[in-house]
């Protein structure tokens, strides 16, 4: 019986088999449900619904199961099997058929499947990875994706829109760094005529302006004096060529804001697609929403004090107030890792996280040491707990501290120094 329970995992009302790609944490179960961007007034929920507004004309979809195939997750969208985000260490896994979402393109195929030929799709993604004021193993995104006719007709549309987008932008206070919608670092994909690429790029790029000037334009007083400034940049995607990052500057930073491409021909044909071409874009939420309303940390997100949540109605932009930041209490922790162990820094911080719950504000490595004699490694990590709502006690800290301790001692061997 108790084999049973510790061979399974349940998840959203589903029980699944371990195995041993199981990675998956009961702090990240227990999140699985919450959905904060359906979450009426939620500051995610906001964003989403702004976003949305920009594709009136768009299909939105915004609740499904994170619980995909890696086949769905990788395969479909072309990703080589060597690919680094297939690792246990960057993804979490339920066994080795399911994993969480690290995406929400894991849903373009299917999206593409049911005829959608314009839509939008918001949903929370999980990724393995470390502890700071901006980074989550949850967080949410925004698909996007357009397709069109590769006939006549076909062009005429996205020659019109993109017109229509052009002309929209002329008069706004924006400043955009183009490159060239294809290049020989960033080709037109073979099966493709290079100038209807061309033309989807740019149908893809000045929605996007649009959308950001939608966007930042809500919260940011933007001016002639103070205009947006979007960059676009070149970059690599398995499922998209060619493929662009975009950054926007604001408030004295670039922000990473979403990556896109027009659609790898092979993703419409799995999802038996014929005779069309398109874009598609998937942004982050979080970083966003952190700038618009000045969250100044991502746990935050996930708070259930009422002095974050009745700050914020669903439709508003505003600024949040921090009701007050309570102590930092550091604790160093120094071990001594067994001779062929494969943990990683993803590792430790999974066992913190799971441990501390969200009274870890940050992690870091301080120190790595390499015995000259006995080749053995020894890491120090310093762990910064902080809550977001109370001061926290030294009895209560040493007693996650040791509980930290204790789990690390269990599951990868370590010696405590
Ligand atoms: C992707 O996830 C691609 N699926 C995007 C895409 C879709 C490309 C469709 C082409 C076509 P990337 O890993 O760069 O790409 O993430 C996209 C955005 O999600 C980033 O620009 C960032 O805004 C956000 N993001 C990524 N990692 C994190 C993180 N750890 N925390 C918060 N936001 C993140
Ligand atoms: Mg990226």
């Amino acid at each position: 019986m108790s084999q049973l329970v510790l061979c399974r995992r349940r998840i959203l009302g589903q029980r699944f088999p371990t195995d041993d790609f199981t990675n998956v944490t009961p702090a990240i179960i227990s999140k699985t449900p919450l959905q904060l961007h359906i979450t009426p007034s939620h500051p995610l929920s906001t964003l989403r619904e702004l976003i949305e507004s920009a594709y009136k004309d768009f299909t939105h979809v915004s609740t499904s199961s994170p619980l995909v195939s890696p086949y769905k997750n990788f395969d479909e969208l072309s990703f080589p099997l060597d690919h680094p985000g297939r690792a246990t260490t960057d993804s979490y896994y339920v066994n080795r058929d399911m994993m969480l979402r690290t995406h929400t393109s894991a849903h373009e195929v299917e999206m593409f499947r049911k005829g959608e030929t314009r839509w939008l799709l918001t949903a929370d993604v999980y990724r393995r990875d470390e502890i700071d004021a901006s980074h989550y193993p949850i967080f949410h995104q925004v698909e996007g994706a357009r397709i069109f006719d590769t006939n006549a007709s076909g062009m005429t549309e996205v020659l019109e829109d993109n017109e229509r987008l052009s002309s929209l932008l002329a008069s706004a206070n924006i400043i955009i760094e183009d490159i060239p919608h294809i290049s020989d670092t960033n080709p037109v994909q073979h099966n493709h005529d290079p100038v209807f690429s061309e033309l989807v790029a740019k149908n893809l790029k000045l929605s996007l302006n649009n959308l950001l000037l939608k966007v930042f334009g809500a919260a940011a007083g933007i001016t002639k004096q103070n205009p947006l400034r979007v960059r676009w940049i070149e970059a690599y995607f398995p499922f998209t060529s060619p493929s662009f990052e975009v950054e926007v500057f604001f408030q004295g930073k670039w922000l990473e804001i979403l990556g896109s491409g027009v659609v790898r021909q092979a993703t419409l044909d799995t999802a038996g697609v014929e005779n069309k071409i398109g874009w598609a874009f998937g942004l982050g939420l979080e970083r966003i929403a952190m700038v618009l309303f000045s969250i100044p940390d991502i746990r935050l997100f996930w708070s259930t004090d009422s002095r974050f949540l009745s700050q914020f109605q669903q439709g508003k932009i505003n600024v949040f107030q921090p009701y007050s930041k309570y102590p930092s209490s550091y604790r160093d922790v120094s071990f001594w890792i067994p001779q062929d162990s494969k943990m990683h820094e993803n590792d430790f911080c999974d066992v913190v996280r799971d441990t501390a719950g969200d009274l870890a504000e940050d992690v870091k490595r301080i120190d790595h040491f390499c015995h000259p004699k006995t080749r053995r490694t020894s890491l120090c990590y310093r762990i910064n707990y902080r809550s977001m709502d109370r001061s926290l006690s030294n009895a209560e800290i040493n007693h996650v501290q040791d509980q930290v301790l204790s789990r690390l001692k269990d599951k990868f061997g370590v010696e405590i120094r």
